[in-house]
Parts: C-alpha cells; structure tokens; sequence
C-alpha cells in the first residue's frame, strides 16, 4: 500500500497527555501538514500543557464532543480531513468503576461517530488509539500479541475493546482504511496526576500517602509517551490498513518496586507507601509483544526506563505549577473520594 498523502490531519483528544505530546512531535516532524485538535477540554483537558505550539500557524484548537456527529460533520466540511488520529477518551480505570456513562458515550459513541463522518467524507487513513487493557490479565509469564483474546475486565476497556471493535467493522463493512494501535502504560510529561507515575511523584514531593493497590504486585509495562507517539505516527505513515499494531516498552516494573523507586529518587521515606483496598477486577500483569511493529515497520522504543524516569521526575520537579494547579483545583472532590476517604 502506498505511503499516505496528509495535507490536513484531524487530532481527537490532544489536550490530553499522549494527544498533546503527539501534536508536538507530529508538528516538528510534519512541516506541511495542517493539524486541528479537537477536544472537549473534559478534566483530563488542559491547554496549558500545548503553551508551546499555539502559535504555530499549521496548528487549529477546536473545542467539541467527538460524540456530537453534528458537530464533527461541520469540522470535516471545513477542513476536509486526510487523516484521523483518535486519541480522546476517557481513560481512567478508577473512574470507569465509579461512572462508566462517560466512557460509553466517548469511547465507543464518540469513535463510532468520528468513523461514521470519516466514512462520509472520505479519509486516508483512521487510527484508533487502544491500549494493552483490551485483552485483560497475564499470568507470571507471556506476552500479549495481536492475535490474543480480547477480555476487558473493566468498564474502561470493554469501552476501549467495542471501539476496537467498531474500527474493524467500518473497515470490513465500509471500508474505511482504519489501523488500531495498542500500547501499554505511558509515563512522561503533562500526564494527569490521577494516573500511578505521577500521582506517586505529586504525593512523593507533597509528603502525602502513596496508596498502592492490593500487595502491589501488579505488574505494568512502561513505555515512555514520546515512544508511543513515535509509533503511532509510523503506524499512520507505514502501516497496513485492517491491521492492529501492539507497542510496548518491555519495562515490566512491579507496582510497589516503581513507588520505591520513585521515592529513593526524590529521598523520600518508604513511610509514605500505604497498602490500600485493592481496585475491583484489578488486572495483575499487562506485557506486550511487539514484534510486529518492529519487523514490519521498522520501530522500537528509543527510551530506556532508566533514562525515561529520570526524565519525568525532573519534569514534574520543574513544572510543580502545572500539576499543583490541578490537584488544588476541581479535581480536587475526586482526588478526596478516591484516595483520601477509602
Ligand atoms: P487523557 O485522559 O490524558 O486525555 C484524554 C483527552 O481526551 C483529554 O484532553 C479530554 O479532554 C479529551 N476528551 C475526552 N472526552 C472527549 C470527547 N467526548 N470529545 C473530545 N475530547 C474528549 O488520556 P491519555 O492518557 O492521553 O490517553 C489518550 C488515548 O490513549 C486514550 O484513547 C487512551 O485510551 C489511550 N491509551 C492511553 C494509555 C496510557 O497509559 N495513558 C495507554 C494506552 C492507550
Ligand atoms: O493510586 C493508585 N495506586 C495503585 O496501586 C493508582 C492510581 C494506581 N495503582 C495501580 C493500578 C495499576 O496496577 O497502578 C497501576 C497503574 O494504574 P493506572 O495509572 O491507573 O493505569 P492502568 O490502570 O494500568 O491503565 C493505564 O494504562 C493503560 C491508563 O490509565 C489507561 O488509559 C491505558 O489504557
């Protein structure tokens, strides 16, 4: 198949952690292509952390709901993308547990609309950005690769799976050129302080409790974000239109080693950790076989987890208004339930 011709790319979801980074690697990268985000601006949101590329004249910031077709169908008659990349979502496990709504309505409405205008309009390329939580829990040993089982255990991914899901159907049914991409846990700059790295950092430096889940034991893959973003890109560039591409880190850390680790770093006493109740329907270990994308597209991870950690710890030393501001804020009221009065 030839290489894609992207004048105009539509970027769902790019006020948010991986969208954001990506805007920032694909605008360096791309020097042609006209870039619109589009973003609810939901908690995870947050415009502060694309500061820097808001001046650049390639890139457009549209504030919407992926789930309003109405909406998308104007944003496509004016744009006329060549190129989808859906990164918006709801992405929080804990509070998928607490109010799954919203990640039926985004996840799996908001994609199936973004499909439906895409079919309409016509595009090159659309790529579904899924993660390693589809296929559910391993045990000690093996990997996930693309052709293993698909078993959510949470309402977060049996939301992300259906829209899995319906990217296949629009391709085998309507044929719009959709690619899937899943990758493991992302850590790096501008992640919302809900998620395990950076909510261990901010409690760390705070000298709050750093609740670990259960015996801690659970096991995640680490890919630092600028990776990820790497192989999205290579992905919507290179790869095969059907096809699912799992991304991985191959840094397989045990929750309760990253918080000690974590807290070594910052000299910090092993007095914070708190043990805490476990997360219902907690996966135990996620680890991602990612060979496909590497033998027939040519990626790796670049990062190493050593340089990766350092890199996001002295992140979040330097840029304490960026996360302070957020838990100090709204977030607050969910910051208490879930970590505060458990
Ligand atoms: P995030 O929560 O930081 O950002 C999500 C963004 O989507 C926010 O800016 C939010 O405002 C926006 N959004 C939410 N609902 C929307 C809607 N209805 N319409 C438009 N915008 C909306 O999430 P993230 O960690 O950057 O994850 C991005 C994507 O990557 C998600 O699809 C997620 O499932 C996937 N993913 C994440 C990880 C990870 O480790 N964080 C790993 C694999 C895959
Ligand atoms: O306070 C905590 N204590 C704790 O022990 C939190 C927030 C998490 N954990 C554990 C749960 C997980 O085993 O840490 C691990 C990582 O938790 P999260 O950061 O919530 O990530 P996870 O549930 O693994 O999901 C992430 O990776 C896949 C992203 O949030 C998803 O969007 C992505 O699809």
């Amino acid at each position: 198949m030839s290489t894609p011709r992207i004048k105009t790319i539509l970027v769902t979801g790019g006020a948010g952690f991986i969208g954001g980074n990506f805007i920032r690697m694909f605008l360096d990268r791309h020097r042609d292509v006209e870039v619109v985000n589009l973003d609810k601006l939901t908690y995870a949101g947050n415009l502060e952390s694309l500061r820097d590329v808001e001046k650049n004249s390639l890139y457009h910031f549209y504030r919407g709901d992926i789930a309003d077709e109405a909406f998308v169908r104007r944003l496509f008659n004016e744009w006329h993308f060549d190129a989808v990349v859906n990164f918006a979502a709801e992405s929080h496990v804990d509070r998928s547990i607490l109010g799954p709504s919203a990640f039926i309505d985004t996840n799996v409405r908001g994609t199936m609309a973004l499909l439906e205008v895409s079919r309409e309009f016509g595009v090159e390329r659309f790529l579904q950005v899924s993660t390693d939580e589809v296929y559910g829990s391993l045990g000690p040993t093996g990997k996930f690769t693309e052709s293993t089982h698909i078993s959510p255990n949470s309402p977060y991914s049996a939301s992300k799976a259906s829209a899995d899901m319906l990217a296949r159907a629009w391709w085998k049914t309507f044929g719009v050129p959709t690619l899937v991409t899943r990758c493991s846990n992302n850590y790096g700059p501008f992640q919302f302080p809900e998620k395990f790295i950076p909510l261990m950092i901010a409690n760390a430096l705070r000298d709050k409790k750093l609740p670990i889940y259960g015996d801690g034991m659970n096991v995640r893959d680490w890919i630092y974000v600028e990776d990820h973003c790497d192989a999205v890109d290579v992905v919507l560039y290179k790869g095969k239109v059907g096809e699912i591409y799992n991304i991985g880190g191959g840094n397989e850390v045990a929750n309760i080693e990253m918080a000690r680790l974590i807290l070594s770093k910052l000299d910090k006493p092993e007095s914070l950790l708190e043990f805490v109740k476990d997360r219902p329907g907690h996966d135990r270990r996620y680890a991602m076989d990612s060979s496909r994308i590497e033998t027939e597209l040519g990626w790796k991870a670049t990062r190493s987890f050593k340089e990766g950690i350092d890199l996001t710890i002295n992140w979040y030393l330097k840029n304490q208004d960026w996360w302070q501001r957020i838990i100090s804020g709204e977030y607050q009221d969910y910051y208490k339930l879930q970590y505060e009065e458990r």
